[in-house]
């Protein structure tokens, strides 16, 4: 039986494809959803994909997957870098969680240096493209098995 496993997708992740290719990739955001569907499949992960614009979904998203899930992979997008509410979601719930990003932020903008939600996780992935996604996948994996 595969193991329910959430990947969480934050503010304008559902421009993936158009939105600053140079920096986020190609990719859409299904193109990654069935990146990471396919990977789940191969490590025992039945992941639920999910994006939204809001912080109360995401919010609410966290504390779902804390009653329902093995495990988070999450790239809040730009809530990452301001939301102390998703920091105290991750803190109340006791599923692992990674934080993922698809750019490397320590090589942009400074306002992006700071994470509000990574003293809350497991680890964090980023700079390597749609493929932080399957490395957060099978940093879950290690860590749930
Ligand atoms: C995505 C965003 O939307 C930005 O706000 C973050 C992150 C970086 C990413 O690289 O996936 O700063």
């Amino acid at each position: 039986m595969a193991s329910p496993l959430f990947v969480l997708n934050g503010p304008n992740l559902n421009a993936l494809g158009k939105r600053e290719p140079g920096i986020y990739g190609g990719h859409t955001l299904a193109d990654i959803e069935a990146l990471c569907t396919a990977e789940g499949e191969k490590l025992g992960f039945a992941v639920d994909f999910r994006q939204s614009n809001h912080e109360g979904d995401l919010v609410d998203w966290i504390h779902e997957a804390g009653d329902t899930a093995v495990g988070i992979a999450i790239n809040a997008g730009a809530y990452t870098h301001t939301s102390i509410a998703l920091h105290d979601a991750i803190r109340a719930i006791k599923i692992p969680v990674v934080e993922l990003h698809l750019s490397n932020v320590h090589a942009r903008e400074e306002f992006r240096h700071k994470s509000m939600i990574a003293p809350a996780v497991k680890g964090v992935i980023c700079g390597f493209g749609a493929h932080s996604y399957i490395l957060a996948l099978h940093a879950l994996s290690s860590i749930t098995k």
